[in-house]
């Protein structure tokens, strides 16, 4: 067999890893998983790790699902691949469009595939400039973000995303993106009611929109609840209000559910949950539960009225759009999640009770907040409770924290100090209880470790 050290010796040779500093994961060596099940992995050195992030807030339906390996191993026989550009389709693309209409909220009625979130946000960046050339108001190109705000990795994706680590490396923004305040409740309510904050977080849209000028804003963009930012849950008058002002602006509105959709809130789409109606929706992650890559995007009947009714051919697309095993594969995916009631399930049985162990927590020392909602959530550590005070070196509790909960058996990661989780949707209730009593365990070993 071959061994850990080998493949420790040549990772650090030879791959390049993505968000990783690899002068230091080459002293360090990373670890190899070899294994899943249900919501468990395993390592090269037999080390089982109970994964509350469900790989990268995208393993849905659980790990070692043997449809979704018959599916694919049925549909790479009778057609592996083929394209859907030239005026043809395959089976499994036409009916995952279809589905996705029927499941993501009224009005939008037209899927257009990709292999990626970021390649699924760079796509509407396009749509969103084509669409207001057509309709006659070509300056309405601004797109505007939020900070802590995560839409992917290609040049358009981290221009829209909030993110300054990622903007320092190559000089972004590109021009033409915006950033407003996130509804951080926690950090940034200060007096007010978590609602009264949520109105003036929106407005912080309204004040940029007419800085800029209305006629020179073409969109907003968010995720409804901000995961990579920390599970930044927003207060319930936030959206009502951002729809208020796009609707009052002319500015079309972009909802991000790669990873809030398919059931991790509770329901099928934050949106139906928060009454967002939006112009466009992301789609990834739980689309397929990472079983393949695939991700769409959802296009509203105006923008899509408008670019095929004048916009004759749109020059744009991936040689994987709609691809037929990705397909295949997303679509018994779905089935698992409608079979199962896997949405009804995070939003009245163990998503409740997760929030539950969660809430269990605020009684640490080490825990200014515990947020959530269904199966996503949030541990923010803090100083002090009071004030609250917040750690002056930002990241370095929560990655010592992170370090505790995987030498214990719990993959759990920090954004800045917020502990952030979000499991499979079929986590067992034992499985809960577990991941509760072991992230207890690495607060109360990262405390040791920080007041010793
Ligand atoms: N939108 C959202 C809301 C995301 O979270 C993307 C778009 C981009 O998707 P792709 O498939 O291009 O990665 C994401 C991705 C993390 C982490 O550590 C989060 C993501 C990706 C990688 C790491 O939190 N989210």
């Amino acid at each position: 067999m071959v061994s850990t050290a080998f493949w420790r010796a040549d990772d650090a040779a030879h791959h390049w890893h993505p968000f990783t500093d690899t002068q230091a994961l080459t002293k360090e060596g990373a670890r190899v998983i070899v294994r899943a099940e249900g919501s468990t992995l395993w390592d090269s050195e037999g080390n089982a790790i109970l994964d509350a992030m469900a790989g990268l807030w995208c393993v849905n339906v659980g790990y070692g699902r043997t449809e979704l390996a018959d599916v694919a191993r049925r549909q790479m026989i009778e057609l592996p691949y083929y394209n859907t550009f030239f005026k043809t389709t395959t089976p499994p693309a036409t009916e995952l469009a279809r589905k996705l209409v029927e499941l993501t909220p009224e009005g939008l009625n037209r899927t257009f595939f990709a292999n990626s979130g970021s390649e699924a946000n760079d796509t509407i960046v396009r749509m969103v400039r084509h669409f207001w050339n057509l309709a006659g108001q070509p300056d309405k190109k601004v797109i505007i973000s939020r900070e802590y705000a995560y839409h992917g990795s290609t040049m358009a994706a981290i221009s829209l995303s909030g993110m300054d680590a990622m903007h320092r490396q190559g000089d972004l923004p590109l021009p033409g993106f915006e950033h407003i305040r996130p509804p951080y409740i926690y950090r940034d309510s200060g007096n007010m009611t978590p609602d009264e904050f949520g109105i003036v977080a929106a407005r912080a849209l309204e004040e940029r929109i007419e800085a800029l000028g209305a006629h020179r804003v073409a969109a907003f963009i968010a995720e409804p609840i901000q995961a990579a930012g920390g599970v930044l849950v927003p207060p319930n008058s936030y959206f009502p209000e951002i729809q208020r002002i796009c609707q009052a602006h002319d500015v079309l509105l972009i909802c991000d559910e790669v990873v809030c959709g398919f059931g991790r809130t509770g329901h099928w789409f934050a949106a139906d949950a928060f009454d967002i109606k939006p112009d466009f929706m992301t789609l990834a992650k739980g689309l397929s539960s990472g079983y393949q890559p695939i991700s769409a995007v959802m296009v509203g009947d105006r923008v899509a009225d408008l670019l095929i009714a004048q916009g004759g051919e749109f020059f744009h697309g991936f040689t994987y759009s709609g691809h037929p095993v990705a397909a295949a594969v997303a679509l018994e995916n779905l089935r698992i999640i409608e079979g199962e009631g896997l949405v009804q399930r995070a939003h009245d049985d163990i998503g409740p009770y997760l929030q539950a162990g969660l809430a269990s927590l605020d009684d640490h020392p080490l825990v200014g907040e515990v947020r959530g909602m269904g199966m996503i959530g949030a541990i923010e550590l803090v100083r002090d409770k009071d004030g609250p005070i917040f750690f002056q070196s930002e990241g370095e509790t929560g990655a010592l924290c992170r370090d505790h909960c995987l030498n214990n058996g719990l993959m759990m990661r920090p954004v800045r100090d917020a502990m952030v989780l979000s499991p499979p949707l079929v986590i067992t209730y034992g499985e809960v209880d577990r991941l509760i009593e072991i992230a207890r365990l690495a607060l109360d070993l990262t405390q040791r470790d920080l007041y010793l």
